[in-house]
């Protein structure tokens, strides 16, 4: 039978199981929304193509499946651009299915020809510029299996008009991708169970390759097990219960001051789906000094890429886990505990005053009393991001998403808006900046024509906070461009997009409007007033070591 090019792309994506697909149309990609039209594949219209994007990661973030996202040439292939290389940083397997000028004008500088392929090269897993139909079916089914396989990315399907358009005659379909685990090193795990064994502080290094390989239950049979501590990085929260007494928290440059302290006496850190990422170890030379490091990933390029390691393996973290667990001797680990116990009790961290409903701690707290345990929750990036990362109890896996590599602005809606649209019957809550969210802020339009049970919540301080707070620490209070001369009515905008909007600041009761807000499950914003000169401690001072610390003061002994 006869396929055109764009037809035979919606074809494998029915095939691969893709229900909904994100983005914009334009001249150089309306072939492929022409076949989009006789498919069953829902289309969301965004109002940016990063929007778009970010969708897509949503999508993909919270339900750990690749999520697609359509957008035209030249402009509409560069505003996504930003979303591709923020899937690259957190490994999160989206494919980006971009228009691109006919085939006879690439290179000639044609009415919206961008070079997508050369510019998104070093930030996708992997990349195509298709040159005729008939390679569709192949790169299609190649590119689900790269974004999903062993360490999942971001794929670039670069489609010109006319291979949108070619007629080809297609009589056998690729599969459905299925996925392959390689084998395991049985020498290596021998080795690593002798040093957990033999080890007397060890301390579980945890980040996002949990959550790409499914391992939370592996993790937390092994924690156990042996009564090994879990610190997490900003991605793998989540992974483990923040309920649980072994859970330590986040480590690293905003992390618990306990947990870094205690990362100080370990003599194993078992470093696994983590990449020694700075944000997390803080100087690597003084990070954990005592002990031997075990490093697991699926990505034999972050092993020994960043930190020498004693023991490295290669392989999927949920298989190595369950292997492991039943060559692990049960152990109490009371010495430890206890010292793990007296470091929590000296440095805890400060509170603000329960009453105080313009620090961000007491509005995040309050939401997470109000809403569920299931409720998704993603952020943007700045002090509002790292107040939820120290606060916020997450219980169950990929319940945050957030930009944690590439530190994007502008992506906590979207991406709630898309976790939305895959989790049905799950409520969506973003903790926004007032900076964060007048970058993609036109999607609030999207959401208002969804109608999804999204909640955001601006955390309003007047300010770029996370630059003020770097100025005044670092640059001697002399603050430039972090603080915003307008106020706009983040309320007024919401019920301009014809959704609900809450103002915090407007009433003397901000818990009950709170709550008021987060009643029903029509989407709504809630702009929440916080004091500008608010910082978030610790902090560790850019190039230093874990422990030293500022804006913490350890509890009288
Ligand atoms: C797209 C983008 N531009 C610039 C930055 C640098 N940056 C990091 S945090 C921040 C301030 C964020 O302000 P806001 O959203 O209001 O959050 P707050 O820190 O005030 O809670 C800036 C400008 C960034 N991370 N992303
Ligand atoms: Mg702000």
């Amino acid at each position: 039978m006869q396929f055109s090019g764009a037809e035979i792309i919606i074809k494998m994506l029915e095939k691969e199981g893709i229900t909904v697909v994100s983005g914009i149309p334009g001249g150089a990609n309306l072939p492929l929304y022409h076949a989009l039209a006789k498919s069953s594949i829902r289309h969301v219209l965004t109002r940016h193509e990063q929007g778009a994007g970010f969708i897509a990661q949503g999508m993909a973030r919270s339900t750990g499946k690749p999520a697609v996202c359509f957008v035209t040439s030249g402009p509409g292939a560069t505003n996504l651009v930003t979303a591709i290389a923020d899937a690259k940083a957190d490994s999160v397997p989206i494919i980006a299915i971009t228009g691109q000028v006919p085939t006879a004008l690439l290179g000639t500088d044609a009415f919206q020809e961008v070079d997508m392929f050369g510019i998104t090269l070093p930030i996708t897993k992997h990349n195509y510029l298709v040159r005729s139909a008939g390679e569709l079916p192949r790169i299609m089914s190649e590119a689900f299996r790269i974004a999903l396989s062993g360490r999942p990315g971001p794929v670039v399907i670069d489609v010109p008009k006319d291979v949108q358009l070619e007629q080809v005659e297609i009589q056998d379909w690729p599969a459905a991708t299925t996925q392959e685990h390689p084998d395991i090193d049985e020498a290596a795990l021998q080795r690593i169970a002798a040093l957990v064994n033999a080890s007397q502080r060890p301390v579980l290094y945890i980040g996002g390759g949990i959550v790409h390989a499914h391992a939370f239950e592996e993790l937390r049979a092994f924690a156990r097990r042996s009564s090994i501590p879990v610190a997490s990085t900003l991605l793998g929260l989540g992974c483990f219960p923040a309920s649980d007494p072994l859970n330590l928290g986040m480590l690293g440059m905003h992390g618990a001051a306990a947990t870094n302290f205690i990362l100080q006496e370990a003599d194993l850190l078992l470093a696994c789906g983590v990449r020694f990422d700075d944000r997390a170890t803080g100087n690597i030379a003084h990070f954990c000094p005592q002990a031997k490091i075990v490093h697991i990933d699926i990505d034999p390029a972050e092993i020994g890429k960043n930190r020498r390691v004693d023991e490295g393996l290669a392989a999927d973290i949920r298989i190595a886990l369950a292997e492991l667990l039943p060559r692990i001797l049960p152990d109490q680990r009371l010495v430890w505990g206890a010292f793990q116990q007296e470091m929590r009790s000296r440095y805890q961290q400060a509170e603000p005053r329960d009453a105080d409903m313009q620090h961000p701690r007491n509005i995040i707290r309050a939401v997470a009393e109000i809403v569920g345990l299931e409720t998704i929750i993603t952020t943007d990036v700045g002090q509002h991001q790292m107040w939820v990362a120290q606060t916020y109890p997450f219980n169950v896996p990929r319940t945050l998403l957030t930009s944690g590599g590439l530190g994007t602005m502008g992506f906590g809606l979207p991406a709630g808006i898309g976790a939305a649209l895959a989790n049905p019957g799950r409520r969506v809550v973003c903790f926004s900046g007032d900076g964060s969210i007048l970058m993609n802020i036109q999607e609030l339009a999207t959401l208002a024509e969804l109608g999804l049970d999204v909640t955001v919540i601006i955390m309003n301080n007047g300010h770029l906070g996370m630059v003020r707070q770097q100025q005044e620490l670092f640059y001697q209070a002399t603050y430039i461009a972090s603080r915003f001369e307008s106020r706009p009515d983040f309320a007024a905008i919401a019920r301009g997009f014809g959704l609900r909007g809450y103002d915090l600041g407007n009433t003397p009761q901000p818990r009950q409007l709170l709550a008021t807000a987060l009643r029903g499950s029509r989407p709504c914003v809630v702009n929440a007033p916080v004091r500008g000169e608010e910082n978030v401690f610790p902090m560790v001072s850019p190039g230093a070591g874990n422990t030293r610390m500022i804006g913490f003061a350890p509890a009288a002994a």
